[in-house]
């Protein structure tokens, strides 16, 4: 398995809208395992193939305590979503140190494929309803800071954009 680097906002290539899987064949069960020994090594609960630069739909994620509840969404379709939403802290792998609010459904129903490629239906609520829809926003090529005022994502771009320079010197 290998660590994969995760792209860093404004990376334009965390804006390309991903392309469904066409087969869940070695490839993609290799980068099932690279995505997940790159998020639990990122202390993450979850990450999107959009965040390591592979443009296909595919999430990885762990909410558990214990990190030993892997969950794999191939091609991933929110079929319900609740009545009620509300406002969660969330961060990003792509954005780090920055967390804000954003308002997201509180349970989500999810149709996908497993990592052995067959269909499952998730019922999803708290972290990990938030979770979910943060991850599959990143398929479409939206990151949670677009969710935020202009003001506030120039300050984040601002910062990112330092960061990245102080690291390159
Ligand atoms: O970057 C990612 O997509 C992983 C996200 C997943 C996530 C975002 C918001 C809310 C829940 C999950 C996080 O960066 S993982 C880090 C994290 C861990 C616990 C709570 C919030 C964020
Ligand atoms: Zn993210």
């Amino acid at each position: 398995m290998s660590l994969l680097p995760i792209l860093c906002y404004p990376d334009p290539r965390l804006h390309k809208v991903a392309k469904p899987v066409q087969a869940v064949d070695a490839r993609i069960k290799t980068l099932i395992a690279d995505m997940f020994e790159t998020m639990y090594d990122a202390k993450g609960i979850g990450l999107a193939a959009t965040q390591v630069d592979v443009h296909e739909r595919l999430i990885v994620i762990d909410t558990s305590e214990q990190r030993d509840q892997p969950l794999v969404l191939i091609n991933p379709e929110i079929v319900w979503t609740s009545a009620d939403k509300h406002v969660n802290e969330e961060g990003c792998l792509s954005v780090p140190g920055i967390y804000d609010g954003v308002e997201r459904f509180d349970a989500v129903r999810v149709s996908a494929l497993d990592g052995d490629g067959a269909a499952r239906t998730i019922e999803a609520q708290g972290m990990l309803a938030v979770c979910v829809q943060h991850e599959m926003d990143h398929l479409l090529g939206k990151v949670f800071v677009e969710y935020l005022s202009p003001l506030k994502r120039d300050r984040i771009k601002t910062k990112m954009r330092k960061l990245q320079r102080a690291e390159r010197s």
